[in-house]
């Protein structure tokens, strides 16, 4: 979530005053930046990010997902479900406004190599092999990606470690900032 805010300058014997301490923060690094001359500027808009990470789990209406993928539960994922696929092309997608993004997927002993794609790109390619059933593993995140809209996709691939059984990506959540 993100919140648009308008605030006026306030600019008090030099000093700028504002009930939001965000927003005075910011200002006053602007203020350093421009060498303190603010004198032309009357508003401001920004967008205020959400500083801790706030999780999507698989079953939100906010993950998209192309072909056919089923919903399993486990009690030690995210909110005790996973959604998962082994179709090769098969995507889940979300897409959000923030400036990091990470991924939480299941490995296990019948799981497949999945692409991780960010705003259309390939950032990742992830081997969620494991020979024991792990929960809720952080597979991608990345911290930098400039504030904005982007989105997140895990592509299933149809391809596996050798000691596979199978073909699943298993997705458990998302996470953002
Ligand atoms: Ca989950």
């Amino acid at each position: 979530m993100k919140a648009k805010v308008q605030q006026k300058l306030e600019l008090q014997n030099g000093m700028i005053a504002s009930d939001d301490a965000d927003f005075a923060h910011f200002l006053q690094q602007l203020k350093q930046s421009s060498n303190g001359n603010l004198g032309m500027l009357d508003y401001i808009e920004y967008q205020k990010f959400p500083i801790e990470w706030k999780n999507v789990n698989d079953t939100s209406w906010l993950v998209n997902y192309t072909g056919d993928w089923s919903v399993v539960r486990y009690l030690a994922d995210d909110a005790a479900t996973v959604t998962e696929s082994n179709v090769a092309g098969n995507t889940a997608s979300f897409t959000f406004d923030g400036f990091a993004v990470g991924v939480f997927m299941q490995k296990g002993s019948f799981d497949g190599i999945v692409d991780i794609y960010l705003d259309g790109t390939k950032v990742a390619t992830v081997d969620t092999y494991n020979a024991t059933r792990l929960e809720h593993q952080l597979v991608y995140q990345n911290n930098s990606i400039g504030s904005g809209s982007h989105t997140v996709e895990v592509h299933v691939t149809g391809t596996k470690n050798a000691s596979s059984s199978g073909y699943l990506g298993i997705l458990d959540s998302f996470e953002y900032k």
